[in-house]
């Protein structure tokens, strides 16, 4: 067990003792079995792509062996992992909005799945220049899109529709540097051949495909995402939740939503609603049905119904160790294969729902758009049945839970900005206006996209936070998806008051626009959103987004998703800050290119620094840099 875990969080040792007393493994006794972790793998320096492999170079030049049996190098070797972790990384994102995709396909207007926010339909069918977007039967229009979207997977020629939300200044970088994303479908499999055994050996050119390959995230995989759940389940207004383990409630059948596609979760939360199966968890003695997130599913829910915030990532194994979660239902990526066998040493079922992430130690059923209701009412009745088998003796909730504000899609971003303009001459009304003069006057000192996961080599939550604290109180707004805004969920930065904790600037702002300091956009899907809401600011000062005060910052990310999002952040000419150092160390060539030349071509680098405080003193350097260079 980690010292710097039980310093920072406020729940962990609680919830680890008890885990040690009720004899259940977390992931971090499975770290100290770890012992050291590989040099070789942390430097990314061990290539198993061949059965001639696995050959190891040395990662420090000039020691060991330089060259694997068929003479790759270690540029080579880095490159090529890297390069797959992108491409992992986009096909998850990306087949996560294939699956949304199709359920607006199933859509009809007698639901489950159906058309919430018609306006957005309308907009997005006009914006891909569908003829008579605006006066075309809703569910035809709807599967018409939906087909078009299908196909910005598997086209055979062009790139993304989306690309055009981007400046002409940015396409044209895109065009320039051949890195604008073809079919996402594509743009994944082309990279797994590049590096195939005796493909692609230059590791910039590996690096330009990997980019390339995670800007069909971004702007494709991702963006359909975000904006293809709106459209189904309706675009996130600002709303109020709470989070921590705190919002587990003893009286009730708790059911834990975890993963990140919200067709299922929407389907349970709907399942969960029906009079009936609230009749029946009163008469199995509970007050009723209530339901926590996890990771994305969980933000996702959070954003569109206000649902409750168990947690963030690392707090998935915290969550059962409560021993008061009838029901784990999980639908497809971060959940840790553990946690079947953590379910066990409680009364916790857990269920798997998808074939992409069949989990095996418990129940699987399958989730289909065709069944996703009668699928979710299965799950909500196994929930309540399993009640009664609750263990009293076992159950423990951390008194914590924190109020938050949820909600801040693009739209409401601008409806609030709205409010403010209002009052003035309608000059800049449902734009991104009054945000761009704030930073435009230095009243706000530039926005920095805060997002990711969490990784035991950060301490839990405390790079997320500090990060964020440090930022607000230097006035820097911030805006954050995924984990990361759970962590500022938790640390009640997501809430009107932590204003007090600004500067005087960003105080303000706040105050007028009545907005937290902290924006919480949802899920990692989401960062699609923050985007847009750039290139909009850009769009609107008719420059390329590289030129604006903003970054992207990870400051504890763990996944491949988030080396495809980091890779579309700097394609999209925003820096971009690793808390967790990408294991390309290696390669001293390599590592050179992503800090540094990528620069002259791409217009943004990523910046690796493990300490917060340090990377925000980087951070408020590289904004002033760029105020400067704008003459603000
Ligand atoms: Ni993002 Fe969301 Fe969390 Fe990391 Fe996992 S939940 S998609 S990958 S761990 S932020
Ligand atoms: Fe070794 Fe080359 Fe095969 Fe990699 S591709 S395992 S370096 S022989």
């Amino acid at each position: 067990m980690s010292n710097e875990v039980l310093n920072y969080d406020k729940v962990a040792e609680a919830s680890l003792v008890k885990a040690q007393r009720d004899g259940a493994e977390t992931m971090w006794d499975r770290r100290a079995a770890q012992k050291t972790q590989c040099g070789f793998g942390e430097a990314g320096v061990c290539c198993r792509i061949c059965a001639m492999g696995p050959c190891r170079v040395s990662p420090v030049p000039g020691k060991g062996a330089e060259r694997g049996i068929c003479g790759a190098n270690a540029d080579t070797i880095v490159a090529r992992n890297f390069a797959r972790m992108v491409a992992a990384g986009t096909s998850a994102h990306s087949d996560h909005a294939r699956d949304i995709v199709h359920a607006l396909h199933h859509s009809k207007a007698e639901g489950p799945f159906k058309v919430r926010d018609e306006a957005k339909l309308r907009r997005i069918a006009a914006e891909w220049e569908i003829a008579d977007a605006d006066t075309k039967e809703t569910y035809a229009l709807a599967h018409e899109l939906a087909l078009m979207a299908l196909e910005e997977f598997g086209k055979p020629f062009g790139t993304q529709r989306f690309l055009k939300r981007a400046p002409q200044a940015r396409q044209d970088i895109w065009a320039r540097e051949d890195i604008a994303p073809r079919a996402i479908d594509q743009e994944v499999t082309t990279l797994m051949h590049s590096t195939h055994m005796g493909c692609a050996a230059d590791y910039e050119s590996l690096f330009r495909r990997g980019m390339r390959t995670g800007m069909s995230d971004g702007w494709g995989g991702s963006m359909i995402g975000t904006e293809f759940s709106d459209i189904l389940y309706g675009t996130p207004t600002a709303r109020a939740s709470s989070s921590n383990l705190g919002v587990i409630d003893a009286e009730m059948v708790n059911i834990l939503i975890h993963g990140h596609d919200p067709n299922l979760a929407e389907m349970v939360i709907l399942a969960a609603q029906s009079p009936e199966m609230v009749e029946m968890a009163k008469a199995k003695g509970a007050k009723g049905i209530n339901i926590v997130g996890m990771c994305c599913t969980g933000n996702e829910m959070t954003m569109r119904h206000g649902i409750k915030i168990a947690g963030n990532f690392y707090q998935q194994e915290m969550c059962i160790i409560t021993g008061a979660i009838e029901a784990v239902v999980v639908d497809v990526q971060c959940i840790f294969p553990a946690l079947p066998e953590l379910a066990k040493t409680y009364h916790t079922r857990f269920i798997s729902t998808s074939q992409k992430a069949k989990i095996a130690g418990d129940m699987y059923i399958e989730f289909s758009e065709a069944t996703g209701l009668d699928n979710a009412a299965e799950i909500v009745k196994l929930a309540v049945e399993n009640f009664p088998n609750r263990d009293a003796a076992k159950v423990e909730i951390p008194d914590i839970k924190q109020d938050t504000m949820v909600g801040y899609s693009v739209e409401t971003i601008i409806q609030h900005l709205d409010a403010v303009v209002n009052s003035q001459l309608e000059d800049g009304l449902g734009t991104v206006k009054p945000l761009t003069d704030v930073i435009y006057a230095g009243v706000i000192r530039g926005a920095a996209g805060v997002v990711g996961c969490n990784n035991p080599k950060q301490q839990h939550d405390y790079a997320h936070i500090t990060v964020m604290e440090e930022l607000i109180k230097r006035d820097v707004i911030c805006v954050v998806t995924g984990c990361a805004a759970q962590a500022a969920a938790k640390a009640g930065l997501l809430t009107l008051e932590a204003k007090e904790k600004c500067g005087r600037g960003l105080f303000e702002v706040c105050e007028r626009v009545n907005i937290p300091p902290v924006l919480h956009m949802g899920s990692c899907v989401d960062i699609s959103r923050i985007l847009h809401l750039v290139n909009l600011c850009a769009d609107l000062k008719e420059i390329d987004p590289a030129l604006l005060p903003v970054v992207g910052i990870a400051p504890e990310w763990m996944s491949e998703k988030a080396v495809a999002i980091a890779n579309y952040v700097v394609g999209s000419g925003i820096n971009t800050y690793l808390g967790v150092i990408p294991q390309v160390l290696g390669s001293p060539n390599f590592t050179k290119l992503m800090t540094e030349d990528v620069q002259e071509f791409i217009g943004a680098h990523f910046v690796f620094e493990k300490d917060p405080i340090v990377m925000v003193d980087k951070i408020m350097e590289d904004l002033e840099a760029k105020r400067v260079a704008l003459g603000i």
